[in-house]
């Protein structure tokens, strides 16, 4: 009798929390934690989200699972933090859908130039059709599980060098684009001097003048404060940028099914409140770049032909990497929301 109390109060005392350690979700008191890392600062929309989330996840589940946000790269940079993930010694991240494509070459075609044509369209692809849910549903094999689409947003440039309006402006601009294959292609059939760069290095970059430019949606070139580092923002909005909620899928295994429903549902809501900030500020935030001195730019309908028919070649060249026919179908569900 002896023993088994001894052990029933061993096992009463350990058991629970000792296994909810495991998974990496280090415990505290009784709470589960999600440790929460992305790489912006704490203005931009995407923390303003993250922080929603925490909020719906911690009274949904009655503090059950608790949320520690980290912004600014504290964690690390995208392909760090996913690669923590995997390890089980992260949670949570937020990358763009670009450095994805080093885990799962099929996301690639969210870096195929000129995709999405608008914001809504965008809107309907991404939390409608299945070719971006079925693209969600690969992250798991590799040991990520995906919440949710976000915004990021439409890409635009900046350089210290000329107010880049067509093609010919590019050339030999040293640009900083994100780790990933296509998009250093594309730069440089735009005749650009392209370089991968994580993203935590890139202000100072731009500050000691080893790049000339580089291209992110105006809510970060102004939440990051480009204007201090840079004086042209042309608005070539050559792709969109998706983000991904990712979740370490041990975290996500240990996670009972009415956590998990409480955790897709908290990154859909927070995803909607964060995109509606990010659209909200948008115009106001280019009129101060250009009254911090900034030079803008708009880009022709004629100008971004030109760039689509120089970038078109690279895209081809990365169809049998991404799948003809992933292709193929986001194409369709772009013509379908565009109806
Ligand atoms: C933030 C990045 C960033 C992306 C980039 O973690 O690297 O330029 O646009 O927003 O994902």
């Amino acid at each position: 009798f002896m023993i088994l109390t001894l052990i029933t109060s061993i096992l009463a005392a350990c058991g629970t929390s000792g296994e909810k350690a495991s998974g990496g979700g280090k415990s505290s008191g009784d709470a589960r934690i999600i440790r929460a890392g992305i790489g912006l600062n704490d203005k931009h929309p995407q923390y303003l989200g993250l922080l929603k989330f925490k909020e719906i996840v911690e009274k949904e589940t009655n503090g059950a699972i608790k949320v520690e946000t980290y912004h600014s790269s504290q964690l690390g940079d995208d392909r760090a933090m996913m690669e923590a993930l995997q390890l089980g010694t992260q949670q949570m991240t937020i990358p763009s859908t670009a450095p994805i494509a080093n885990f799962i070459p099929e996301y690639s075609v969210y870096d195929i130039p000129f995709m999405f044509p608008s914001e809504e369209v965008a809107d309907k692809v991404l939390l409608e059709s299945d070719i971006a849910k079925e693209l969600l549903e690969k992250l798991p094999d590799q040991g990520m599980v995906g919440l949710a689409y976000w915004e990021n947003g439409f890409r635009d440039l900046t350089n210290n060098k000329v107010a880049v309006s067509n093609v010919g402006d590019f050339k030999n601009l040293k640009i900083r684009t994100m780790e990933n294959q296509l998009h250093l292609e594309a730069f440089k059939a735009l005749g650009a001097n392209p370089t991968p760069m994580a993203f935590a290095e890139l202000f100072t970059a731009m500050q000691q003048g080893t790049i000339d430019g580089q291209e992110n949606p105006i809510a970060t070139i102004y939440l990051q404060k480009y204007n201090e580092v840079q004086k042209h923002v042309s608005l070539t909005h050559h792709v969109y940028s998706p983000f991904v909620v990712l979740l370490s899928k041990i975290f996500w295994d240990e996670s009972s099914k009415e956590e998990q429903d409480i955790l897709v549902k908290a990154a859909k809501e927070a995803g909607d409140y964060s995109r509606k900030l990010n659209r909200e500020a948008n115009s106001t935030y280019i009129a101060e770049l250009e009254q911090e001195g900034m030079t803008v730019t708009e880009i022709t309908p004629e100008a971004r032909e030109e760039m689509k028919a120089i970038t078109d070649p690279v895209v081809e060249k990365f169809s049998d990497k991404i799948g003809k026919d992933t292709i193929d179908r986001m194409r369709k569900a772009v013509e379908e929301a565009g109806k």
